[in-house]
């Protein structure tokens, strides 16, 4: 494929906006996590064939809001009029995948829906997620610097199957959180059951 029909131009002085700005924003490591994420969004998407550019931009900014206060990204809902759930109100860890994607479209004036919806979608994933939410949800969780007990195993489906890695990840990611008792979002149940009914095997 040539890549630079699959690619949009996206201008070298927004990116290197984007990276001050996230320098601002994040704690040192958190930035150098969303560089390690762009870079692995643009890898994946090369091989994909999805938007290089675009990926490269999502993986940078999807963990925009993640060093913001609860406080700071209650406002923000606030002020776009989102109503959270119960189960959202009790999962912070989810906000600032909502509150990263409210900023980007909102503040940084970007509104390429590939982009706005793999940064709101990164976190819990959701039933039929499209190639970019894919894309997103997998480099976050494969990037060089991660360093979890089943990352090699996670990066060895990745090269087979993005749908089997995915489907790894959830069933981490549910096991994880009900052995700590938090609650699980409804998106991220209707990833894994959306995965198991559609996918071959896994
Ligand atoms: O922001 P990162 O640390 O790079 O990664 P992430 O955006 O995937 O966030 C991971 C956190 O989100 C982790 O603490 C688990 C939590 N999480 C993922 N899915 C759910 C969830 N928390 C709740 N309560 N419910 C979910 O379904
Ligand atoms: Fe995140
Ligand atoms: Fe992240």
């Amino acid at each position: 494929m040539n890549i630079s029909q699959a690619t949009t131009f996206i201008p070298q002085n927004r990116i290197d906006e984007f990276k001050s700005l996230l320098k601002d924003r994040l704690t040192e490591k958190r930035y150098l996590h969303s560089l390690a994420v762009a870079d692995e969004a643009a890898r994946l998407a090369e091989i994909l064939e999805a938007d290089v550019q675009k990926m490269y931009v999502a993986g940078l900014l999807h963990d925009i809001c993640k060093n913001e206060t609860s406080e700071q990204q209650l406002q923000l809902f606030s002020q776009f009029g989102i109503m959270l759930t119960d189960i959202e109100k009790a999962s912070p860890s989810v906000w600032h995948a909502y509150s990263g994607a409210l900023y980007i479209k909102n503040v940084l004036n970007i509104d390429d829906e590939d982009i706005i919806s793999s940064i709101r979608y990164h976190t819990t994933g959701k039933a039929d997620m499209t190639l970019p939410e894919k894309i997103i949800y997998i480099a976050d969780l494969t990037e060089v610097n991660r360093d979890y007990p089943d990352v090699d195993v996670v990066r060895a489906l990745l090269k087979d199957d993005i749908d089997k890695a995915i489907i790894y990840a959830l069933k981490y990611t549910l096991k994880k959180l009900s052995a700590d008792n938090k609650p699980i979002h409804p998106n991220t149940l209707d990833a894994y059951n959306f995965l198991v009914l559609n996918s071959e095997d896994f």
